[in-house]
């Protein structure tokens, strides 16, 4: 197997297939050092921590991710519990991205998984074949059974499906979000999600001493526009009341503002071609779902490849796209609407504005409602 793209999507595929005794070799873009400090995701599913259960790459994880029960919904400053544990059996673990890419890339050499880091140029060649191949760099060459494109949304393997054969859905939001990690203790014990009248916030953390906020912004602001000072002065407002009497401030270790976007690529497979990760889909973080999906494709396609190598059996990969596109709409439909119901949309008004006040308040009273959020906040079943 040649994968393009060290994330967690080309990480866990390679090891999952190595696991099996399947031969495969990752090529990243990038140097080592960029990649392991890339600051994303905090909040696991169980579709990510099974699989590093899975893997037995779950020491790190286990001795230091953050299990927790629920998460705070916040309107006003009012506080709504999402009891996920009680609502659902189950629980998410909060470890950051940037962890799991580091204990996976820091066990590829024994498990005998090849990482040829600072590849440029790589380019994907006769998919419609049974001889695939990758090139890069000054001739360099990778001749392989199949090619996985985990080479995230700007990569080149979504390109390689010819156009007439892909649809693309799109929607593009009229804000981002201003991410700022600090070596403060978190202000509260769970992740908190806040919608109020200036624009949405979110509390999360990476440990018990460290923390990682967002705020929503206009489309466009200029990070120069938001010091450190400003930022936490903003925070405190909007998540409100006693939450936000309790942040501890300090200086910016990471600052910088992600544009939110929902998107998705069909079909998920292309001849010998596999797409999986953020190369096919992307999802807004409010659901906090896009590294939990790159986690769920490799799942699929693991099994896929897995049944192939093994007893010849083709059908996982005439089946993996409709497989894995089925559980990609219902967590882009389920991003979509916690981003509807906890932001700021300028084109909205006074009308909207009380639809979302009176959707938060149902989610308050109804444990029904509280059950849909706790389910699909946690994972839907693979
Ligand atoms: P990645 O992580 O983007 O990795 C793709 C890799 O491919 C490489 N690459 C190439 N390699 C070779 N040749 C080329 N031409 C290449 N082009 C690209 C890249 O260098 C890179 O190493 O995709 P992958 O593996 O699909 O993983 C997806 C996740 O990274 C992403 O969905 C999450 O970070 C999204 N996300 C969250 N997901 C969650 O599950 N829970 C969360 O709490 C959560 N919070 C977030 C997030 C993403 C955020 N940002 C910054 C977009 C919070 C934020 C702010
Ligand atoms: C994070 O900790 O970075 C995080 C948490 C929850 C989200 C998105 C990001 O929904």
């Amino acid at each position: 197997m040649a994968i393009i793209g060290c994330g967690p999507a080309g990480l866990l595929l390679g090891h999952l297939l190595r696991q099996a005794g399947i031969d495969a070799t990752i090529v990243e873009r990038s140097a080592r050092a960029k990649v392991e400090a890339r600051i994303r995701a905090g909040v696991l599913e169980r579709t990510t921590t099974d699989l590093l259960h899975r893997l037995g790459l779950d020491a790190r994880l286990n001795a230091e991710g953050m299990v927790h029960d629920g998460f705070l919904l916040v309107s006003d400053g009012v506080p709504i519990h999402v009891d996920i544990a009680a609502l659902t059996g189950l629980r998410v673990t909060v470890y950051g991205q940037t962890e799991v890419t580091r204990d996976l890339i820091a066990a590829a050499p024994e498990r005998g998984l090849p990482i040829v880091w600072e590849a440029p140029d790589v380019a994907i060649h006769d998919i419609e074949s049974d001889a695939p191949f990758l090139t890069w760099g000054e001739g360099e060459r990778l001749d392989a059974d199949f090619i996985a494109g985990c080479d995230g949304f700007h990569g080149p393997a979504r390109a390689a499906i010819p156009a007439a054969l892909q649809r693309c859905f799109e929607r593009v939001y009229p804000f981002g979000w201003l991410g700022i990690l600090a070596e403060v203790p978190p202000c509260h014990g769970e992740v908190i999600y806040a919608s109020h009248e200036r624009g949405f916030a979110l509390a999360s953390m990476r440990s018990p001493t460290r923390s990682r906020y967002y705020i929503q912004v206009p489309e466009g602001e200029p990070i120069a526009d938001w010091p450190d000072e400003r930022l936490w002065d903003e925070l405190a407002l909007r998540l409100g009341g006693e939450v936000g009497a309790r942040i501890v401030r300090g200086p910016a270790l990471e600052k910088s503002i992600a544009p939110l976007r929902s998107f998705v690529s069909e079909p998920m497979r292309h001849g010998r071609l596999f797409l999986a990760g953020d190369s096919a889909h992307i999802v807004p973080p409010t659901g906090a779902k896009g590294m939990n999906l790159a986690s769920s494709d490799v799942a699929y396609l693991s099994d896929a490849l897995i049944g192939w190598y093994a007893r010849g059996d083709g059908a996982g990969i005439e089946g993996y796209s409709d497989r894995a596109l089925a559980r990609v709409w219902k967590a882009e439909r389920f991003s979509w609407y916690l981003t509807k119901l906890m932001h700021r949309f300028p084109e909205d008004g006074p009308f909207e504005r009380r639809m979302q006040m009176a959707e938060l308040d149902y989610i308050a009273g109804s444990e029904a409602a509280r059950t849909t959020l706790a389910e699909n906040y946690v994972g839907l079943p693979l």
